[in-house]
């Protein structure tokens, strides 16, 4: 708790642009948190290093990220947002961890699996304890709730794990956090493959919307997008292409699957992918527009990343104090 809030930490990976899965499942469902929520976003610089990174590539992706948190309505001054790198509690809190992580759990981190498949000629010792710097990241700010796509379930899990497992040994050190998963668009699925997760590295660019492409690009990739040949609208899990283009028509108009359903009953495929494409069209523009904006704005966005650094090092360093402690590190001479 932070005064009689509860709070709220999450973050993204700052590697290429950002996709409507993103957007919908994570980012949207932030914007409202604040109001009730004591908010932390960071951008999780430390983690995309687990991944080769371009340096001149990977500073602009890590600032366009923290610019479009706040095109896609996070309003940093309500919200602390930052680079996780500016807050180095983030690695210190990470090492404490794993030496209270075991090999066999982290083995079973499917995440692990998928991308050191993906990337084996890299297969690293970050990218292997990545779940336990993602576990400081949530212990360090005392969160209570961690909104994230039901994809990062199982780090949310080893998180607790070692929040309990610390808490046995030491006492009362970590408030155990739950996950918060938003009701739409929590899992919004590729274009090209529906039983696969809409996903930033994919590498075919018509799989993924991205925040940053036009109208006619968005239109193209849903007249295009892999449906079956039921010919009818409804909302079923044998029909997965349908079924995705529903929850993103719905997610982004508010509406029920239900409603969508009626909506364009009778109708053909063809009329309800141009809908779509209007509908994801209408819900980017306004970000895109407030993006371009905010990049201009370099003094603004600069005092930004500058006052959340401290705002979040200030509670950062609470709770390393406070672990470095019970731990029986030895206080230092101030
Ligand atoms: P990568 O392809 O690099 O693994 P990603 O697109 O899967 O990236 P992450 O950086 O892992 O994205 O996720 C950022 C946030 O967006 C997380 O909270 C995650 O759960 C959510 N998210 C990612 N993809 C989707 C999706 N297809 N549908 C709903 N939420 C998603
Ligand atoms: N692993 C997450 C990003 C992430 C995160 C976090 C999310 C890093 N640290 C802490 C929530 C809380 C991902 O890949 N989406």
């Amino acid at each position: 708790m932070i005064g009689d809030k509860k709070v709220i930490l999450s973050g993204m990976q700052s590697t290429g642009s950002l996709t409507l899965g993103n957007y919908l499942g994570a980012l949207k469902n932030w914007v409202s948190l604040c109001e009730e929520y004591e908010c932390f976003y960071m951008v999780a610089d430390l983690h995309s290093i687990t991944l080769r990174q371009d340096p001149a590539q990977f500073r602009k992706s890590a600032r366009n990220l923290l610019t479009l948190y706040i095109a896609a309505g996070l309003d940093p001054h309500k919200n602390c947002i930052y680079f996780q790198s500016h807050v180095p509690q983030h690695a210190q809190l990470a090492w404490v961890l794993n030496c209270f992580t075991y090999m066999g759990e982290l083995n079973r981190m499917t995440q692990f699996k998928d991308k050191s498949a993906k990337h084996s000629d890299n297969i690293n010792a970050g990218l292997y304890t990545y779940p336990v710097l993602m576990a400081a990241d949530i212990l360090l700010f005392q969160s209570d709730l961690v909104p994230v796509g039901k994809d990062q379930l199982q780090h949310l899990e080893i998180t607790r794990d070692i929040a309990q497992r610390v808490n046995a040994i030491y006492g009362d050190v970590f408030t155990i956090p739950e996950p918060y998963i938003g009701k739409a668009g929590a899992k919004i699925m590729s274009l090209q493959d529906p039983t696969k997760k809409m996903s930033k590295s994919d590498e075919n660019p018509n799989a993924s919307i991205y925040l940053t492409d036009d109208k006619d690009t968005v239109i193209r990739k849903f007249k295009r997008a892999v449906t079956d040949s039921e010919a009818n609208i409804a909302y079923n899990d044998e029909q997965a292409g349908i079924h995705n283009l529903i929850d993103i028509y719905g997610a982004c108009t508010g509406k029920t699957p239900d409603e969508v359903v009626r909506e364009f009953n009778g109708k053909g495929y063809g009329d309800f992918k141009m809908a779509v494409g209007e509908a994801v069209a209408d819900t980017l523009s306004p970000i895109q527009t407030r993006f371009d904006e905010l990049s201009k704005d370099k003094a603004y966005i600069d005092s930004i990343i500058k006052d959340n650094a401290e705002k979040a090092s200030y509670y950062a360093e609470k709770t390393l104090r406070k672990v470095m402690k019970k731990v029986g590190f030895t206080e230092k001479i101030r």
